[in-house]
This record gives C-alpha cells, sequence and structure tokens, in this order.
C-alpha cells in the first residue's frame, strides 16, 4: 500500500515535471509576467482610446495572450516575427520596450515608428520583430521572404508570422504555403483561430474542418494547440521551430483561441451573444497559468501578488513617458516620403 503512494507520489512529481516541459520556474515566472504585462498594458490602452490620448484603428489581445507568449518562447534572439494589426501581444512577448509602444500609440516622437505607425505598426528591427501589418494576409510572403534569407545566409534563423484565421481564405496564404513547402523554407505559420474576422464566424466562410488542415494538400507539417494553454502553445512550437532549425522544413499551426473583446475599439459585437463571451472568459489564459503555477508551487500568492504590483507600475511608467512625450516636428511629415 505504502509502496503504491510513493509510486502515485513519483508519477504525480514526474507529471508535473512533463508538465512545465524543460521550462525553468524563473522561466515560467517571466513567461506568466508578460502574459499579464500583456493583459494591464491593453487594459490601460482601452482606458486612454476612451480618453482619445490613443486614435485610429487599435485592436486588443485580451484573451489571446498564451499564444505570443508560448510561441515566443520557442524562439532564438536570431529568428524573424511578422505580426497583423493585432500586434501589441507579439510585441510585448518579444520584448519591445513598453514606454516605446504607448508613446507609439499616442502618436508621439519616442514611439516604435517616431509616432506614424500607431497601433498597428509596431516595429523593432534591433529585436528582429518586423512589424504588424494592416492588409489581411499581406504580411504572410514577407516572413517567407526572411525565411528564404535565413536558409540562403545559412544563420540558423527560423521565420514566424502570425495571422488570424479570416486571412486564410486570401490566395496569398495558398500561394506562400506552396513556395514554402517546395523550396523547404524555415518558417512557421501561425493561424490565430479567435473564431471571428471583423464580425464574421469563421463556421460560415471556411468550408473545411481543421484549419491546419488546409496545409494537407502540400503534405506540409501541421498541428494545432490550445491556444488557451501557454505550455500547449510552448510545447506544439518548440516542435515546429525545432523542424524549421535542423531540417528546414516550414509548418501550419492552428492555436485555438478567442478575443474578449471586441474586434477593435469600434465594435458593436452585435455578432456573438454574451453568453458566449462570458462562458468563453471562464477559459482565461492567465487564470490558468496562474493556477497551474499555484498547484504546482512555482510560485507563492504572495510574489503574485507583488508581480502585479511591478506590472501596473510598468504599464503606468509606459503611459507617463507617452504623455510627456514630444509630438513628432512638423517636418516630419514629408520626411521618409519624398526622394530626390
Ligand atoms: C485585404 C484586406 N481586406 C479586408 C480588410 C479589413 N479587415 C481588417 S481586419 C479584418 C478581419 C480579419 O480577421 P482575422 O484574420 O480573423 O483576424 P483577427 O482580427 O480576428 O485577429 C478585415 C476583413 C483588410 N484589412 N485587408
Ligand atoms: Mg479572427
Amino acid at each position: 500500500m505504502e509502496s503504491q503512494t510513493l509510486k502515485n507520489k513519483q508519477s504525480e512529481l514526474e507529471q508535473s515535471k512533463n508538465k512545465f516541459l524543460d521550462l525553468s520556474n524563473d522561466q515560467l515566472i517571466e513567461m506568466y509576467k508578460k502574459m499579464l504585462l500583456i493583459r494591464r498594458f491593453e487594459e490601460r490602452c482601452a482606458q486612454e482610446y476612451g480618453k482619445g490620448k490613443i486614435a485610429g484603428f487599435c485592436h486588443l489581445y485580451i484573451g489571446q495572450e498564451a499564444v505570443a507568449v508560448g510561441t515566443i518562447q520557442a524562439l532564438n534572439k536570431e529568428d524573424y516575427i511578422y505580426a497583423s494589426y493585432r500586434d501589441h501581444g507579439q510585441a510585448l512577448a518579444r520584448g519591445l520596450d513598453p514606454k516605446k509602444i504607448m508613446a507609439e500609440l499616442f502618436g508621439k516622437f519616442t514611439g516604435t515608428t517616431k509616432g506614424v505607425g500607431g497601433s498597428m505598426h509596431l516595429i523593432d528591427a534591433d529585436k528582429n520583430f518586423m512589424g504588424g501589418y494592416g492588409i489581411v494576409g499581406g504580411h504572410i510572403p514577407l516572413a517567407a521572404g526572411a525565411a528564404f534569407t535565413a536558409k540562403y545566409k545559412t544563420t540558423g534563423g527560423v521565420a514566424v508570422c502570425y495571422f488570424g484565421e479570416a486571412a486564410i481564405n486570401q490566395g496569398i496564404f495558398f500561394e506562400t504555403l506552396n513556395m514554402a513547402q517546395i523550396w523547404k523554407l524555415p518558417v512557421i505559420f501561425i493561424i490565430e483561430n479567435n473564431r471571428y474576422g471583423m464580425g464574421t464566424s469563421i463556421k460560415r466562410v471556411f468550408a473545411g474542418e481543421k484549419l491546419y488542415d488546409t496545409a494537407n494538400y502540400l503534405d506540409m507539417n501541421r498541428n494545432s494547440f490550445n491556444g488557451m494553454d501557454v505550455l500547449d502553445s510552448y510545447n506544439v512550437m518548440k516542435s515546429a521551430v525545432e523542424l524549421a532549425r535542423k531540417k528546414s522544413l516550414p509548418t501550419l499551426l492552428e492555436a485555438q483561441t478567442y478575443r474578449f473583446r471586441g474586434h477593435s475599439m469600434s465594435d458593436p459585437a452585435t455578432y456573438r451573444t454574451k453568453e458566449e463571451v462570458e462562458l468563453e472568459k471562464g477559459n482565461d489564459p492567465i487564470s490558468i497559468f496562474l493556477n497551474q503555477l499555484l498547484e504546482n508551487k512555482v510560485t507563492t500568492q504572495n510574489n503574485l501578488d507583488e508581480i502585479e504590483i511591478e506590472i501596473k507600475k510598468i504599464v503606468a511608467d509606459s503611459v507617463e513617458f507617452a504623455e510627456n512625450s514630444e509630438q513628432p516636428p512638423i517636418e516630419f511629415l514629408t520626411e521618409n516620403v519624398y526622394t530626390d
């Protein structure tokens, strides 16, 4: 009986070890911090948008944090990242400076593109974060191009492209997948399936069952993962990265996720019920991870409370920095526009 209990204990221990894969406690805490940073940063974005401090399009990532944080955790510095216009999550997960991001959203000269790009066009080439893009599907071939460069120059780098499920009906998606497979490019395409485009359910516009099976006809490596579980995101991504880095092969991944807020800040959200949204909020990726960390004694409630304070300060500082930054000077309007 006793040895049975011991065995159970051992297997519990093994399971909890496996659960966290090869991630150290420090890495797990860092991942949690990043998820919380995205959440608190964007909650503040919504407030500042309401106050008129942020203008133009602004698409929040709230609900999808586990996708960016889990997948980017599996990358190296030399890897390239391309995001859609819903790009705050990937930018923060990649370690772009929250102050510069907030300043960009405020249209200030200290922003990532000196205030002219705004929410949809965050970029930091030094971090190989190659930008957010506003044209649905338009950035998919750019990532394949970066993967081609990495292969040609034998840097060992991998390129990753994030886009929503509505982008897979764009012709460029299929064209790029084909080129990636025929040229054996080290690229990972990640469909963030949050189930809706601007207001259309994917079920109404996609004839297949599994989105990632669109790579089937090319015999391309493909998989899906639970995009509300940061560990699943990391684990599945890790295998795709290994395949790209070691064998120079592309992969199509589908993250099953859900956005808790509207499509953009101006979305009346009449296309889904409040009950559905409430139900999905029960699957909050941050709460799921927090419980995993507490249950497995990776951290304590006290530490988590301290993290909350630390993150709130980072966000408050970013707003203060953005507020106090200068507007771009008027001459900057025509800079980088005309050439002699
Ligand atoms: C080529 C093109 N067509 C239409 C639009 C307008 N548009 C902006 S976002 C969007 C829906 C995209 O949904 P999805 O790909 O699922 O991404 P999500 O917003 O859910 O992250 C559309 C149709 C656009 N930006 N580009
Ligand atoms: Mg979508």
